[in-house]
Order: C-alpha cells, then structure tokens, then sequence
C-alpha cells in the first residue's frame, strides 16, 4: 500500500502542511488506497521536508514530483480536459499560491505575535510551557531564516499581508462565481491553492490576512466546497 509522510492536522485543517494536504487530496481523488505516517523529524525524510510518497521501494519527495508520479505510473491526471492555455493558467496560480502566499500564512502562524497564542495550544497542549516555549522559538528561528532567503521575510508585517493581499484577490476575481478554477470540475491548480487558502481561512487565527481571506465569500465557499468533494463528511 502507499504510505505517505505527513504532517497531522485538526479538524478542516486536514494537515498543518498543505503540500501534503495537497498531496493527500491527489491520493483521495484518485481513489488510491493509502496509509499515513506521521512524521517528527524532518531529518529522516529524503530532501528533509513533507510530503514523501512511499510506493514500495520508491520514495518520492514533494508534492510536485508526487503529482507526476500519479500520472505516470496511475494514469492519474486531474487536466487532461484543460485547453494549454489553461494549463498556463492553472500552472502560473499554483506557483504564486505555494512560492510566494504560502509564505504569508506561515508568518501569519509562527510570525505575526497574533498567531502564537493559537500555535502554542494546538502544537503543545499538555507540554510544560517552558519546554513548549524553546520548541517555539526553534521553529519560529528556522521559519523567519527561511524567510529571509526567499526575500519575503525582510519586509514588515504590513507590507508581508499587503502582498498576500494581492494574491488572495487574483484567485478571487479569476475564480468570481464558478465552483473551481477552471468550471465544475477540480483541476490540479485547485488541489495547489485550497490547502493555503484554506489554512488562512479555517485556521482559528485572526491575523489581518487570515479576516482578509475570510472576507472573500467565494473563495470561503470554494473551500468548503473542495473539501466535501474530496473528504467528504469525514
Ligand atoms: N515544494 C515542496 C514544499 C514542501 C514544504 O515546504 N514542506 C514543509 C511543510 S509545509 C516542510 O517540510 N518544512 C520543514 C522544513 O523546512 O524544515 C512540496 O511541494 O512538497
């Protein structure tokens, strides 16, 4: 059986990653049965980040490369349907949404002051607040420097949500009233963006990006939409 390496989540949040809440999506949609493994130490994973694919004696790492392997070796392929130019399209929104918005919702988790008191409950609950504080600071150490290679993280909180701000516009207008990016049907663009809009959006936190995503009705009903469609009532 396919076993992925994962993060767990809670609730709607179905990981705290959404590469891997994409990757387990792809995994449901294409009905292939799978077993999670949680994972502690990113350390033991090949390219040291989540999610991996185990399929026997292949280990696949990131959820781009898992994407193509579905469709290599499952004939999986949420676009067969779509025109190039809208594979463009699709491809153009997923890039934006995971280089560059997604690093807007983790400064909003581990940055911004506002989502510590949530973090905290929802990493350590039951860890002596001491020990759950050094945990923190790790993570926040590590989140902040990978922020700063990219870039987004040498600007301040303002400038950091205006810029998600904008991204968070452009899937809404291009989305306006239809059920997913590209009409009835979920694209893998689709499978890209609503794991970081949903972790804004479902996410108990109330940072000015995660009211501003919340505000967009449509993208909030795309949301929920997406997730009946591939967790159904679970
Ligand atoms: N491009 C990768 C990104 C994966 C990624 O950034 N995963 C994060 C969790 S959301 C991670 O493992 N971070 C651990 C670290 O950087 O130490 C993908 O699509 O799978």
């Amino acid at each position: 059986m396919l076993k992925l390496f994962t993060l767990p989540g809670a609730g709607a949040i179905r990981s705290s990653s959404p590469f891997s809440w994409k990757a387990e999506s792809l995994l449901r949609l294409a009905k292939l049965p799978y077993e999670k493994e949680y994972v502690a130490d990113f350390s033991k994973m090949p390219k040291g980040k989540v999610p991996v694919l185990q399929d026997g004696e292949q280990w696949i790492a990131d959820s781009h490369f898992i994407a193509q392997y579905l469709k290599t070796q499952y004939q999986f392929d949420l676009d067969r349907t779509l025109s190039a130019e809208q594979k463009a399209i699709g491809h153009a929104f997923s890039r934006m949404v995971e280089e560059h918005l997604y690093w807007t919702s983790v400064y909003n988790r581990f940055v911004d002051p506002i989502g510590k008191p949530f973090m905290m409950q929802a990493m350590f609950d039951g860890v002596p607040s001491e020990q759950a504080e050094e945990i923190f600071a790790v993570l926040q150490a590590n989140v902040i420097k990978q922020m700063q290679g990219h870039g987004i993280g040498r600007h301040s909180l303002d400038e950091i949500y205006r810029l998600g701000f904008a991204d968070l516009d452009a899937i809404s207008d291009y989305l306006g009233h239809k059920s997913y990016l590209f009409g009835d049907e979920i694209t893998s663009a689709d499978v890209a963006i609503v794991p970081v809009i949903a972790s804004l959006i479902q996410t108990p936190i109330d940072t000015e990006i995660a009211r501003y995503a919340r505000a967009k009705a449509n993208l909030a009903a795309y949301v929920e939409r997406f997730d009946h469609a591939v967790f159904g009532e679970e």
